[in-house]
């Protein structure tokens, strides 16, 4: 039988990849979406464009429970990747309010939807490497304890707390992935790496002279959102929910990613980058690192996709995206 999957924040990053894996095996694929995604697919469903004809969306605030419950009910989906949030960690600093509402409320909602109205549903929440915030040990591991540097990273915690606890004390089928970083270009233009393989692209052209950053020393362990997606779903294919984290074992700094990023271009970035005070964060994750044997021994996962080949990819589609769009 043809499997049913429902995916918040579908017109996202991982949410279009994660649609076109799920497609590829044969699954109905329905997305929850803002009301005002639907009246202006052009910018709002960039991501979805080639598959919006396979896939079904439905109109729903995570802000509602009485609009989450409708969708739940009406298809009664085998699983739900919850991947909706407010993702953005500077953001989160300027708005604790708002992220910590959307990202926490939204899971309970969701969650508790499913307990009272589908509860076989398979539940995957996106949890995330800022859960480790100010490490404390190298690599993090799925034991590593949390100590969270930003609302975002707060609200990331909480979600995983109420994942686990309907785990536990409902007996239903839901885990976290504590995926690290991961990039591709389709990443959002205000996180760093997308900032830069864009911005140097249009250097490169000549629309803009500088690159404004922050910490450039910050290190993160980067991996492409294709691979990610891929571990998402195997986790909801095992006997027993557990959680997981997923990296690439990898670290670069920002720094790395822009040298890089600039040199195929045949560009030096220290011509180029200046420091932005305003950009840097009142609490940083100065350093994140993955150990993933877990999910290597028991998913049988592992990242394809190098650091470099990652770089690279960003900076060949964001040219053809410049050439294209003009900006
Ligand atoms: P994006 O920022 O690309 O996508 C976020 C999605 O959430 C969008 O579809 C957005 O919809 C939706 N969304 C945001 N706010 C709301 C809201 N109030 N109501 C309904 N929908 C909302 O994120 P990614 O695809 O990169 O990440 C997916 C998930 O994984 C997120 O939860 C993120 O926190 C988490 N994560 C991401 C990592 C990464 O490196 N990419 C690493 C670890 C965790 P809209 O288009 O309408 O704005
Ligand atoms: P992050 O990603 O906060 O790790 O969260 P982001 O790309 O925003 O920052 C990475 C690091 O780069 C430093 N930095 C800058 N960041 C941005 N955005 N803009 C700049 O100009 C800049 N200059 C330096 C940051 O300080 C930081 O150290 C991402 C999101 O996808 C989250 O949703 C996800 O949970 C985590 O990754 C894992």
């Amino acid at each position: 039988m043809k499997k049913t999957a429902l995916i918040t924040g579908i017109t996202g990053q991982d949410g279009s990849y994660l649609s076109e894996l799920l497609l590829s095996k044969n699954y109905n694929v329905h997305g929850l979406v803002r009301r005002v995604a639907l009246e202006d697919k052009t910018h709002r469903l960039w991501r979805l464009r080639n598959i919006l004809n396979k896939i079904k969306l439905h109109a729903a605030s995570l802000e509602s429970y009485a609009s989450i419950v409708k969708v739940i009910q009406k298809i009664k989906p085998q699983e739900v990747y919850h991947l909706g949030a407010q993702s953005y960690v500077a953001y989160s600093f300027e708005d604790e309010f708002s992220t910590i509402n959307t990202n926490v409320n939204g899971t309970h909602y969701i969650l508790s939807a499913i307990k009272e109205f589908s509860p076989k549903t398979k539940f995957y929440f996106a949890g995330s490497s800022e859960m480790f915030g100010k490490v404390a040990e190298v690599p993090q591991k799925e034991t590593t304890p949390f100590h969270p540097r930003s609302a975002y990273g707060i609200s990331k915690v909480t979600g995983y707390e109420l994942t686990r606890n309907y785990r536990e004390a409902y007996n239903l089928f839901c885990c976290t992935g504590i995926l690290f970083n991961h990039e591709s270009p389709r990443r959002g233009f205000e996180f760093v790496t997308r900032k830069i393989s864009h911005g140097a692209v249009r250097i490169k052209f000549g629309l803009q002279k500088k690159l404004s950053l922050g910490n450039i020393n910050a290190k993160r362990d980067w991996g492409h959102a294709r691979d990610y997606v891929k571990a998402m779903w195997m986790m909801l294919q095992q006997k027993k929910p557990q959680d997981f984290v997923i990296g690439t074992g990898e670290q670069h700094s920002v720094k790395d990613f822009a040298k890089l990023a600039f040199s195929h271009l045949g560009l030096d970035y220290k011509k180029y980058i200046v420091f932005d005070k305003t950009l840097s964060r009142p609490a940083e994750v100065e350093t994140l690192l993955a150990n993933y044997n877990k999910a290597k021994k028991q998913l049988g996962w592992r990242p394809k996709i190098k650091f470099k080949d990652l770089v690279k990819n960003m900076i060949e589609e964001d040219l053809k995206f410049v050439k294209k769009e003009g900006y």
